[in-house]
């Protein structure tokens, strides 16, 4: 099975041939990501490049850490430390967790590097080059006490809408309104409390609308493919129809690309611009040929894994960029957005302890395997799911060890026994017409599974191995593979073994892309060097006097008690407190409204 390309040098694009490059949304770096998020972006990321490798597709699966912005510039103020310490020490916390989860980026890379700069600032320059950059005069908050422009995070104050004394400089917690920091009443600076002043300066303005003419009249689709939430879908329509305002792209902050033009000293180019272009600066650490990646449209299919807040940024605003410099780009493909997870019912929160973050998925003795097949058959593929310990134990213990487990560990069992000795049996002698309904049905459903992948549904793919290997279970009640079969109808139950052993080799390669463990661990016990996942089912992967390994448990039994135990854990009880809050603040609002 082909790996993440880690130990055998860099994986290049080979022309003529399908070669598939995966993003996944890269996670700021300032918190810890909790399941939700794992599996919104870099597991989903995982499993169709894992899917893709294990079609002998060229696959480059590119990720990494954001580490710009001011959600960073602000927690670093609060721990004490610099921007950069604290990415560095979240970023530490981040990589344990994705290796934890078996996650096989060829690069993992971050944004806060010199290849970063070079890059973005280019790109910046080509577009001023091309005309869609102009400077503009705004009025800004500026807190005298430190001497700096206020971006909208560092601002709080009264809103001029409900009166809210702790309102944000982008909008108001109570009643949700949208706010411009001018509007603020009585507006204090979040760093020293002190009353900001207003003071005016010069921003670059991005102007949209000459870069969406250029963009609309040659491809109105410009995606192929977006697969997820319906909600963020409108957003980015509705931006182009709008038809793109100007946009400023540099902010008044330290933390992040320098703006490569004079008297922006004090400046840094807007987070969101550059972020995307990260994909392809990490691809630039990883080899200097990037661009045979990145500037390759005929040959290179981008495919791109987000939540759904990151939607409009990989829709609209990268491809805008990449249009904007007037050079050849490989644009993407297919994006993929997932909605929420939720906690039992609650929302996640590190602060208050409630839900299962990355590092404390560990904590649970529970496999990553295990895990990721939860995460992945829960996926948020169309509406928020939600994460219930009830449903863990339950998919773990059903559909993984009755359905899953029973065949593969039943069938091999039947091979260590005393009536093969571990011996595949020739199983060519035997023939009755069933086999070939049967044949037909796995291979129907193979056939959806490539389907289902190639269409980037996660979901709906393991749930097509779980009918593949209920098949099987169903093959081999309805012939009874027993001591009996062996005894009675030797070359029967040569014809059966033959076929479910082979079947169990194809389940390997299906199940690989969302449990690599698990697949490894079957064909270890198989003896069998890994099998490509193949268009159909031609029954001869394992041949007749095959010797198989060892069968060993894949899944073990999961008490239904342990439930109680982790809500505990993992503060199931506070997530229902939260909820009260939040039903209580949204009747604040309502009522503050009314008034
Ligand atoms: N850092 C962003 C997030 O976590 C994603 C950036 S993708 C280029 O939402």
């Amino acid at each position: 099975m082909p790996e993440a390309s880690r130990d055998t040098g860099p994986a290049f694009p080979e022309p003529g041939k399908r070669n598939v490059l995966v993003t996944s949304a890269l996670p700021y770096v300032n918190n810890i990501p909790h399941l939700g998020n794992i599996v919104g972006s870099v597991l989903s990321g995982d499993v169709f490049a894992r899917y893709c490798r294990g079609r002998g597709i060229n696959t480059l699966y590119v990720g990494g850490t954001d580490e710009y912005g001011t959600t960073t510039e602000a927690k670093a103020l609060s721990e004490g430390c610099t921007p950069q310490q604290l990415c560095d020490k979240y970023r530490a916390i981040h990589e344990e967790i994705y290796k934890w989860f078996n996650l096989s980026f060829d690069i993992f890379g971050r944004t806060t590097t010199e290849l970063q700069t070079t890059i973005t600032q280019d790109i910046f320059l080509k577009l001023n080059k091309n005309g869609y950059l102009k400077e503009q005069s705004t009025t800004q908050l500026f807190c005298e006490a430190h001497q700096s422009f206020l971006a909208d995070r560092f601002v709080e104050g009264e809103c001029p809408s409900c009166a809210y004394l702790d309102a944000r400089g982008d909008q108001c917690d109570l009643c949700g309104h949208l706010l411009d920091p001018l509007e603020l009443k009585n507006p204090r600076c979040k760093v020293d409390g002190s009353a900001p002043v207003t003071k005016e300066t010069n921003h670059v303005f991005w102007n949209w609308i000459s870069c969406s003419q250029r963009w609309m009249p040659s491809s109105r689709r410009p995606l192929r493919t977006v697969t997820g939430p319906t909600l963020p879908r409108p957003l980015p329509q509705l931006w182009l129809k709008e038809g793109l305002e100007p946009r400023s792209i540099t902010r008044d902050m330290r933390w992040g690309t320098k703006v490569p033009l004079p008297g922006y000293e004090e400046k840094v180019i807007y987070p969101w611009f550059d972020a995307c272009i990260g994909y392809v600066s990490i691809t630039a650490c990883y080899t200097d040929q990037w661009e045979k990646w990145w500037r390759s449209p005929k040959d290179v299919q981008l495919y791109q894994f987000m939540g759904k807040d990151n939607v409009v940024f990989h829709s609209v605003i990268f491809p805008a960029t990449q249009i904007g410099t007037r050079e050849t780009w490989t644009k993407p493909h297919h994006l993929s957005a997932t909605d929420y997870i939720t906690y039992e019912g609650g929302k996640f929160s590190k602060s208050r302890g409630i839900g299962v973050f990355g590092d404390s998925a560990r904590k649970t003795g529970i496999d990553s395997d295990i895990w990721r097949f939860y995460l992945i058959f829960h996926r948020p593929e169309s509406g928020d799911t939600e994460f219930t310990w009830d449903s863990f134990i339950s998919d773990n213990n059903n559909l993984l060890l009755k359905n899953l487990g029973n065949f593969v560990s039943r069938v091999l069992k039947f091979v260590n026994s005393q009536h093969c000795d571990s011996i595949v049996p020739d199983w060519t002698t035997y023939h009755e017409p069933s086999f070939d309904v049967f044949r037909d049905q796995i291979d129907k459903l193979l056939k959806r599974y490539n389907e289902e992948l190639d269409a980037v549904k996660l979901r709906a793919g393991l749930s097509t191995i779980l009918a593949i290997s209920q098949q099987g279970n169903g093959f081999l009640q309805a012939n009874k593979l027993d001591g009996n079969l062996a005894k009675n109808e030797p070359e029967k139950c040569a014809a059966v073994v033959g076929r479910a052993v082979n079947l169990v080799h194809l389940l390997a390669a299906l199940l690989a892309p969302y449990m690599p463990k698990t697949a490894d661990s079957i064909n270890m016990q198989l003896g069998a060097t890994p099998l490509l996942i193949p268009d159909r089912w031609t029954v001869d992967s394992i041949q007749p006097g095959h010797k198989i390994g060892k069968a060993e448990h894949l899944f073990r039994q999961i008490k239904p008690e342990k439930a109680q135990e982790w809500r505990k854990t993992f503060g199931s009880d506070e997530a229902k407190k939260v909820k009260e809050e939040e039903a209580a603040l949204k009747a604040k609002k309502s009522a503050a409204l009314k008034a």
